[in-house]
């Protein structure tokens, strides 16, 4: 439960007022020890929500959430349910979408604002104010990327579509994907600060709904955002996640 780890912040700070005799590097150690272990300790109930599509389930914007909280060890329950259910639902949603976050009775929306709670949690940030800038920005940038390729694919208008396809495909996503590129090689396989964060997370969270909305492989020709996908997909929690996920399209 949620509790536990508000238990644990608790305990935290209590301990060591109780214990103010102790000298500093007792203090520190124990500190060390704390944070060290704290990702294992905490355990909490979760739950997501997304809308599956008219005709498959997707990943979409829950997966990177549902891959910080997996990587973090955080017990969670992903609920799922079907389009039909979706008008009784969403009137109980902070602002009528999804995905949301429910923890402790207690509501959270917005995808981002999720991902970089989690992120914090599972110590996948910046080590300061700046690394957070670096994070922020690309992650920033990665969710315009998506949105490009999601205000082409719902287009309802097959002449309005028609007419951004090639823009699109021949000068938006060559763009954005060789900047990514360069940006992954120079990190070493990673978007910022030269490893692992949650922004490498964020994008290959949303990759497959990507791919699905482009209708191709986004990273074919692009071999560092190759080996960025594959630092993350070979991380062994993500790959027990995407192990016991439900198996979707997308
Ligand atoms: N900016 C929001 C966007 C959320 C969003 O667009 N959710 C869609 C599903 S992916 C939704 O709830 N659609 C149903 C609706 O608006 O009724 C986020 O990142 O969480």
């Amino acid at each position: 439960m949620a509790h536990g780890l508000l238990f644990f912040e608790t305990f935290e700070i209590r301990w060591f007022n109780k214990r103010s005799e102790l000298d500093q590097p007792i203090k520190l150690v124990v500190c060390i020890l704390f944070l060290s272990f704290q990702r294992y300790f905490v355990s909490c109930q979760i739950q997501t929500y997304y809308v599956p599509s008219l005709v498959v389930e997707i990943t979409a914007l829950g997966e990177p959430i549902r891959f910080l909280l997996s990587y973090g060890n955080i017990e969670f329950e992903d609920v799922r349910f079907e389009r039909e259910n979706w008008p009784q639902i969403k009137p109980n949603m902070p602002f009528g979408q999804v995905p949301v976050l429910e923890v402790d009775g207690k509501k959270a929306h917005q995808s981002l604002a999720i991902c970089r709670y989690l992120a914090k949690k599972v110590k996948l940030t910046g080590a300061n104010e700046w690394e957070d800038l670096e994070i922020d920005s690309i992650v920033d940038t990665l969710n315009d990327f998506r949105a490009k390729i999601a205000m082409y694919h719902y287009e309802d208008d097959a002449a309005v579509k028609a007419k951004r396809k090639t823009p699109l495909f021949e000068e938006t996503l060559p763009y954005y994907l060789e900047r990514f590129d360069t940006i992954a090689k120079t990190n070493n396989g990673h978007f910022a600060i030269g490893k692992l964060t949650w922004a490498d997370f964020y994008f290959v969270g949303l990759l497959s709904y990507m791919n699905f909305m482009a209708g191709k492989n986004l990273v074919e020709g692009y071999p560092n955002l190759q080996k960025l996908e594959k630092n993350v997909l070979s991380l062994p929690a993500i790959k027990a996640w995407i192990e016991k996920r439900p198996k979707t399209d997308m």
